[in-house]
């Protein structure tokens, strides 16, 4: 249910179930959550690039394996949610390393909380943020109440929330909820290209940069200063860091090994 290719510092992960718009069932939430845990450990892996196969990049949660109708006796999403959800939204955080997100297609429901809790995301021009959640009668959830809210306001986080209003990559740009909408038939190339700079990049620095950036939402100033100078001590004890300033004085272009 997920593809996953490791390779030049990128783990590449794809959700794979394309007829069923790669939505999530249990197995796809247990492979994603393993490679995404392999991936944070292995230090050959940089960078990390998720997409979907097909033409959509994520419908969110399977709702035929949370059918009120089927279910045993009163459904329980929180139970789903606790379960599953919420670890991989925190793992994808907890992640020190940079994770682009190429939203190939409909990213809907959680399938666009999971677009939004990675670091950088691409979206081809023809993809669409749909908070599918207010069509069936449910609450944005996988951290879209906070991601949205954070990136676009609430004026905006209620709109689409509220309405279900499908949001084009465009306008997703330039609202600032992702980082770059990209010709579709440019889209995996653009997000190889952004991987591989980043594998390429000092890794432990860029993995401090994402745990401030991170932070920064909810420390006061005074936190984030000190927050600030404990992981640029850390950043500055990286030969990574002795090879940029070497780079720089010697003019020529950084060797970082991600160390
Ligand atoms: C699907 C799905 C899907 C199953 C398309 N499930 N089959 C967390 C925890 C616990 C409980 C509940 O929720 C959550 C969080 C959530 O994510 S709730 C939100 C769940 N997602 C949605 O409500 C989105 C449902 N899907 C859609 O609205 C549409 O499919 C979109 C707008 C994504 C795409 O529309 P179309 O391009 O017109 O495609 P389609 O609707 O024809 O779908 C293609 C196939 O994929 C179809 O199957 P079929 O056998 O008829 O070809 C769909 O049934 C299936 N599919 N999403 N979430």
């Amino acid at each position: 249910t997920v593809l996953v290719e490791v390779a030049d510092g990128i783990a590449r992960l794809t959700l794979n179930r394309p007829d069923k718009l790669n939505a999530f069932n249990e197995a796809m939430h247990r492979a994603l959550h393993a490679a995404l845990d392999e991936a944070k450990w292995d230090e050959n892996v940089r960078a990390i690039l998720l997409t979907g196969a097909g033409r959509a990049f994520c419908a969110g949660q399977d709702l035929a394996e949370v059918d009120p109708h089927k279910a045993d006796g009163e459904p329980d999403l929180g139970e789903t949610i606790e379960r599953l959800y919420n670890p991989l939204i925190r793992l994808i955080r907890s992640i020190d390393k940079p994770i682009v997100c190429a939203v190939n297609g409909v990213a809907a429901g959680a399938g666009a909380s999971v677009a939004l809790a990675c670091d950088l995301v691409l979206a081809g021009r023809s993809a669409k943020f749909i908070q599918a959640f207010c069509k069936i009668g449910l609450v944005p959830d996988s951290g879209a109440t906070w991601a949205l809210t954070r990136l676009v306001g609430e004026a905006r986080a209620k709109g689409l929330a509220l309405t279900g209003r499908p949001l084009d990559a465009e306008t997703a740009a330039g609202w600032g909820l992702i980082w770059h909408a990209v010709d579709d038939q440019h889209l995996m190339e653009e997000a190889g290209k952004l991987a591989a700079s980043l594998a390429a990049g000092p890794t432990v620095g860029l993995g401090l940069t994402k745990r401030a950036i991170q932070a920064a939402s909810t420390n006061s100033l005074d936190d984030q200063l000190d927050l600030e100078r404990d992981l640029q001590r850390e950043a500055g004890l990286t030969p990574d860091y002795a090879e940029g300033v070497a780079a720089f004085t010697e003019k020529r272009p950084a060797n970082f090994t991600g160390r």
